[in-house]
């Protein structure tokens, strides 16, 4: 197993080639899926270290951008180890990150491991209005409707998708998962949300619950 913390570190100093060498040894080791989930949850943590650079002005917009694209990177090396188990139950699926947000880091991760999980996936991209979402859920039948959202904002933005659902009367037909850095237990009530994560391998396994 590599060590977690080295990992964090290497993300929060944006030390792209100590990132590749700890990701591809760990890759090559054969990791089981709950190893590679943890993994995920050093590189998570390595990005708040980012944010809280960011927020003391130490790192601007540019290194922003650069840590978003460090982590596509190191997503696109654990892809192959990274996942759900695949349960054979496969349900359907609508993501997006939500609108006033462009974060998707997060919303790819979950994207990639409930499709790994068998899951037909339908990711809307980024800065997704609520009346896309809604339309999208009605017209493919998704069991399951999953928002992203790291700032703020992404909170109204979520309870607007869920007001619309409820709108359209859809709301009892879908269930309802957010996911993302500003997600709580009361912003989830507030939303009107079924539940919430900050943990993409919990997320799967949610979902899995709910396609029994
Ligand atoms: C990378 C980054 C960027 C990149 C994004 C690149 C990209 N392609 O996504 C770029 C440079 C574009 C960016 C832009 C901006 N950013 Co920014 N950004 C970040 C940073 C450093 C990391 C976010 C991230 O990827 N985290 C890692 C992922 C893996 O974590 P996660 O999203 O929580 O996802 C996990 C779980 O939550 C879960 N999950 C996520 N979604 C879902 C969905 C479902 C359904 C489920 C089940 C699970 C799930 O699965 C993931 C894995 O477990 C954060 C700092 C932070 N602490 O978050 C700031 C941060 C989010 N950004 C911030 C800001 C201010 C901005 C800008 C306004 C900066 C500017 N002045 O322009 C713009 C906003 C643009 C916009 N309108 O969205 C602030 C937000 C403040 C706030 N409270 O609103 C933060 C917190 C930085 C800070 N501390 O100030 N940013």
């Amino acid at each position: 197993m590599l060590d977690l913390e080295a990992l964090t570190q290497a993300i929060g100093d944006l030390d792209e080639g100590q990132v590749v060498e700890l990701l591809e040894g760990f890759v090559a080791s054969k990791p089981s899926s709950a190893e590679a989930n943890q993994v995920v949850g050093a590189c998570q943590r390595g990005m708040s270290i980012v944010g809280d650079f960011f927020e003391k002005k130490e790192y601007y917009v540019g290194d922003l951008i650069f840590a978003g694209e460090l982590l596509n990177k190191a997503i696109e090396i654990l892809k192959p180890v990274i996942g759900g188990e695949n349960t054979g139950k496969v349900g359907s699926i609508v993501v997006g990150t939500v609108q006033g947000d462009m974060h998707d880091i997060g919303k790819n991760i979950f994207a990639s491991m409930v499709e790994a999980a068998g899951f037909v996936v339908y990711d809307l991209g980024i800065d997704v209005p609520p009346v896309a979402f809604v339309e999208k859920v009605k017209e493919v039948k998704a069991e399951i409707l999953g928002m992203s959202g790291v700032l703020t904002l992404a909170i109204d933005s979520m309870k607007a998708t869920v007001k619309a659902l409820d709108e359209a009367g859809m709301r009892d037909q879908v269930k309802v998962i957010i996911g993302g850095n500003p997600v709580t237990e009361e912003a989830c009530k507030q939303i009107g949300a079924d539940t919430f994560t900050t943990n993409a391998a919990e997320g799967v396994k949610i979902c899995q619950g709910w396609v029994k």
